[in-house]
């Protein structure tokens, strides 16, 4: 059998943050040092504000052991990485029969992550529906249809410049008839009107909670692991609609960074649920604190 990939494939050998933090050492932890450190974290995409967090809570640890060379800094280090990364809590996972409304700005990678969330629920037995609320143009539809039919689940889809609330309409209808397990809803990353994007996907949101007939509602948004502190912008503009339930983060076989996570995490509460390591429908994997971390350092 295939080993099945991790996010120690997509991320250690690239990042190379603790060979970075590592280097820092030359026998002697002084501020000098810490700060330094400090600094190493930032440029791997970590908020200021978190990695000195960091930073601190590593300090702490330290006092307390016996062992104060190089390793016992990164072990401390790692130590204060999951404390903050607990603090946010662990996305539950999903409950069934459930609706999942995926968020996020344009080419961050929503439609791909839908299709790869449909494979996953599908291979463990449960009965997918999609719905096709992007409707700012009929590629995107199109695009989420391809992989409705190479996955073999039913979609739900609207013409272009239709009101996403009412393609969302259709498709809860539909789910409730055909009772299905899981019903994930694909929206826009902008708009065809000058309505603002944020009105309109809290409108979605009020559709799903009126309509979605007791079962529950998960809101997850996507953010590209890329953009680095722009991702903070994307999960902040998007939890003023509601605090979402999960992150997850895509393309992070094409960062070698990866403070994203610690961007929602610290700064947003919300935990990272799903990372997305690849194009194809089996690159996601579920996100594991402890894997990643060793995955970073
Ligand atoms: N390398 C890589 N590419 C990704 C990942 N997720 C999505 N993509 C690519 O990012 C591009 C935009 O994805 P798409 O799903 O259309 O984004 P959307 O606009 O948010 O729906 C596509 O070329 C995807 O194949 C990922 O985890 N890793
Ligand atoms: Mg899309």
């Amino acid at each position: 059998m295939e080993k099945e990939r991790t996010v120690f494939d997509s991320l250690r050998t690239k990042s190379g943050l603790g060979g970075k933090l590592k280097a820092l050492f030359s026998g002697e932890i002084t501020d000098e040092i810490y700060d330094d450190m400090t600094e190493v974290l930032i440029l791997s995409d970590i908020p200021y504000e978190t990695a000195e967090k960091i930073m601190d809570g590593a300090k702490g640890y330290l006092k307390r052991s016996a062992m104060k060379d190089e390793t016992a800094v990164i072990e401390a280090v790692k130590k204060s990485m999951m404390s903050i990364i607990e603090e946010a809590g662990t996305f539950p996972g999903f409950s069934f029969p459930c609706v999942i409304l995926i968020m996020g700005v344009n080419g961050v990678g929503k439609t791909t992550t839908i299709a790869k969330l449909a494979y996953r629920f599908k291979t463990s037995g449960r009965n997918v529906m999609l719905a096709a609320a992007d409707t700012f143009r009929a590629a995107a539809t199109e695009q989420l249809g391809i992989w409705a039919e190479k996955l073999s689940v039913p979609m739900v889809a609207g013409n272009e410049g239709q009101d996403p609330s009412s393609v969302i309409f259709d498709a809860l209808d539909s789910f409730k008839a055909k009772r299905s397990d899981v019903l994930i809803c694909d929206t826009a990353g902008r708009l065809q009107n000058k309505k603002n994007l944020m009105d309109e996907l809290s409108k979605l949101n009020r559709v799903c909670e009126k309509n979605s007939g007791g079962a529950a509602l998960y809101t997850l948004i996507v953010a590209d692991a890329m953009t680095g502190r722009n991702t903070l912008d994307q999960i902040e503009q998007f939890s003023k609609i509601r605090k979402p339930d999960g992150v997850i983060l895509t393309k992070i076989d094409g960062t070698a960074k990866g403070g994203a996570v610690f961007a929602a995490a610290d700064i947003y509460n919300i935990p990272v649920c799903f990372l997305g390591i690849g194009e194809g429908m089996e690159d996601l994997i579920e996100f594991n604190a402890e894997d990643y971390i060793n995955g970073m350092l």
